[in-house]
């Protein structure tokens, strides 16, 4: 396929490292499109762990070119730091890394809100990566964000930069007591990270699309995942971009018509960290045994994920936003063992169940789940490479998610190596 996307079908963390690891492979372009550093997309090969949260997966694969979109918000000491470590372990970056003069920056007053809104909404807080996520994308609405663009011109990006800290000083001391932040020392900064970064800058959307153009094969890998959109997601608890496919034109200036196919990558179980509601989430020892087992703790800030059973409504309307037509189901290995696996098929609310995803965070948070229980099986089947030697109750659980949802499966993965993956599609 010329051009597909890879992303989320659920609250994140469902894999997609792994899952476009494997893809980039048969690319050679891999793009991310939105987000910022509260990814954490883990990698394993070999052996070696490998957690990115900024450089597209295929940074791994040594003849593939990697690029940031316009879509994604970039904090270049996060950014360098991420470089750097992996040019440490011996991976190159020049000519095969890209980054976009119109991605906004993420600044130290973004992280600075973002933890302060969080503190003071206090239980009513999203549980943010802290990252500064949201009041940059918030900047960027407001027309007053900063682009890696804007680095490269001492003027505007010092008056940018003299503008904005003013009216943040304003904020920090009158709502959140704080210090004034000072201006100069951002900008003295701001000016050594455009140095760094300066020799992967480039205009990616020409970029994306010459390389479209020439035949390469262009894979945009989505961070977070659909339910975390901030328009289809469980809004406000949501991150603050387009998780979902249309982000993924938005965010690299590839145009619709170009994209093919839409992989999701779907977890067996479901997740999410932060807060928010999420139906068929586990309080007691299954949810506990879920997050050992499946090893669930935040890939960025190692917060304890939580834990549930899957969830069809939620991956229906997934399936529905974002056009997947093929599914990556992960980490089917962590059921191994159970006596009982449940799948979540509606939400009953006040007398009434609900088949599709409501956009009512009060309904969402309310509803009792509707189970539909499957056996479950004892076998390790983290060696199984082929469909046909699962076990059976295994493949009864497995075809039933894909009946329901009406799709196919591109790969079912076993284990957090490359290796341990049967490939289907
Ligand atoms: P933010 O920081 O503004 O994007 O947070 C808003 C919500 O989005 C959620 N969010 C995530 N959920 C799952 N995985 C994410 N990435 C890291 C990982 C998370 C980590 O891969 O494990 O390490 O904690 C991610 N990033 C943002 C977040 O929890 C809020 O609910
Ligand atoms: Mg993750």
């Amino acid at each position: 396929m010329p051009c597909s996307i890879v992303l989320g079908a659920q609250w994140g963390d469902e894999g997609k490292g792994k899952v476009v690891d494997i893809y980039t492979a048969e690319s050679d372009v891999v793009v991310r499109y939105q987000g910022g550093h509260n990814a954490g997309h883990t990698v394993v090969i070999g052996g070696e762990q490998y957690i990115l949260h900024l450089i597209p997966s295929g940074i791994m694969h040594e003849d593939k070119v990697n690029i940031i979109g316009n879509g994604v918000v970039v904090d270049p000491e996060a950014l360098i730091q991420e470089i750097d470590d992996l040019k440490n372990r011996g991976i190159k970056f020049e000519g095969r890394f890209f980054l976009s003069k119109r991605s906004h920056l993420i600044m130290p007053y973004h992280k600075l809100f973002d933890k302060q809104s969080e503190l003071k909404k206090g239980s009513k807080k999203i549980g943010t990566t802290g990252r500064g996520i949201g009041p940059t994308y918030a900047d960027k609405m407001a027309r007053v964000g900063i682009r890696v663009c804007d680095l490269f011109d001492d003027e505007v990006l010092k008056e940018k930069i003299f503008d904005n800290v003013y009216e943040v000083n304003r904020i920090a001391e009158k709502i959140y007591g704080l210090d004034k932040l000072d201006p100069g020392e951002i900008y003295d900064k701001y000016l050594e990270y455009a140095d760094y970064l300066k020799p992967y800058v480039a205009e990616t959307s020409y970029l994306i699309n010459k390389f479209y153009d020439e035949g390469k094969k262009v894979m945009m890998e989505g961070a977070q995942g659909t339910l975390l959109d901030v328009d289809h997601g469980t809004y406000p608890y949501v991150t603050s971009s387009n998780a979902t496919a249309g982000g993924a034109c938005t965010g690299t200036g590839l145009s619709p018509v170009k994209i093919n196919t839409v992989v999701g990558v779907m977890k067996a179980y479901t997740t999410r960290v932060g807060s928010g509601p999420f139906p068929s989430e586990l309080n007691d020892d299954m949810g506990e045994r879920l997050r050992e087992v499946g090893g669930e703790y935040g890939a960025t800030t190692g917060r304890p994920r939580r834990c549930g059973w899957l969830d069809l409504v939620a991956g229906k309307y997934s399936v529905m936003l974002n056009g997947i037509k093929y599914i990556a189901l992960t980490k089917l290995d962590v059921l191994s063992g159970l006596e009982k696996i449940k799948v979540c098929v509606g939400y009953k609310y006040n007398g009434k169940v609900f088949e599709t995803f409501p956009p009512e965070v009060k309904i969402l948070e309310n509803c009792e789940p509707v189970y539909e229980e499957f056996p479950g099986w004892n076998e390790d089947i983290t060696k199984v490479r082929n469909y046909d030697d699962l076990p059976e109750n295994a493949k009864k659980y497995v075809e039933f998610i894909k009946s329901y949802l009406g799709v196919e499966y591109s790969l079912i993965s076993l284990g957090t190596d490359r290796a341990e993956t049967i490939i289907l599609n």
